[in-house]
């Protein structure tokens, strides 16, 4: 059974970005407890945003898991990317992700490769690109095996890469690769403008899909857009899919009430699951 996460940013950069919970981490962890979320997703600056005890006391505390870390400050902060076409860059880019799996790997939780990424363009071809791409999984994935965690890589939608934007061109490129530690991240937003069917996308990605963004066509949370939940959840059994639904979501209408929209979603879409 999918378990909830929401997601918390402490990135100043990121300011009207879609995440719940903003700044204040002690306070988010309360109220993720409260409504009843299985874990929280964090959006930190960088590894030393918070130390390992703080974060361990917090999650103990409110007897939350970590499901995963985002990377995107690396782009966001510092504009490292995986396929620039500087080698320095490509080198700062690996070794903040390599931090940054150290960060939640102690937690047990995998990172994210959103837009840390990149974009092929500007003197750079797409298999370049993707070389280099393949290069950074293969090498990040096998790190994170070591803390007996995935890494997870997210297709994105056309206007954020170039790269990878569906799930059918994300499964190739999990088979192209040597390391077998990476799995693809499903967000039903970028997905909302990529994919022709949501859930037979998801269906086609199985095995592969280890992480999903819970979240509406709008970006709003679930339940505030048009996209139908039902198929979707039928899906989600059909792949046996036992990860987060973690909502990345805008605050809408604010953090509060998109945190209760959203769990009371993730308990429909529960139900769907178990009776479909
Ligand atoms: C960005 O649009 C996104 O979906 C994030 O999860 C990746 O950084
Ligand atoms: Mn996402």
């Amino acid at each position: 059974m999918p378990l909830s996460a929401v997601t918390v940013s402490l990135v100043a950069e990121a300011k009207g970005g879609p995440f719940v919970f903003w700044d204040d981490l002690p306070a988010a962890c309360a109220q993720a407890k409260r409504l009843g979320f299985d874990a929280i997703e964090l959006f930190a600056p960088g590894p030393d945003a918070v130390s390992r005890e703080t974060l361990g006391k917090l999650l103990s505390t409110h007897q939350l898991r970590l499901a995963a870390v985002g990377t995107g400050a690396g782009w966001v902060k510092h504009k490292l990317s995986l396929t620039s076409p500087d080698a320095d860059v490509r080198k700062r880019a690996i070794d903040f992700i390599r931090s940054m799996v150290d960060f939640g790997g102690v937690h047990q939780a995998p990172a994210i490769i959103g837009s840390m990424q990149g974009r092929w363009g500007e003197g750079v071809s797409k298999e370049q690109a993707i070389d280099w791409l393949r290069e950074g999984l293969n090498e990040l994935g096998e790190h994170a095996r070591g803390y007996g965690v995935p890494l997870i890589y997210e297709p994105l939608n056309r206007y954020e890469t170039n790269l990878v934007n569906t799930v059918d061109a994300g499964v190739e490129l999990m088979e192209s690769l040597a390391t077998n530690n990476v799995r693809l991240l499903a967000d039903l937003f970028h997905m909302n403008i990529e994919e022709g069917d949501l859930a037979a996308a998801l269906t086609r990605g199985g095995r592969w899909i280890g992480h999903l963004h819970f979240v509406d066509s709008n970006r709003r949370p679930a339940g505030c857009g048009h996209i139908d939940y039902a198929p979707i959840a039928k899906s989600l059994k059909d792949i046996h899919y036992a990860g987060y639904l973690s909502a990345e979501a805008l605050p809408w209408p604010d953090s509060s009430a998109a945190a209760e929209q959203t769990i009371s979603a993730y308990r429909r879409v529960v139900d769907m699951v178990e009776s479909s």
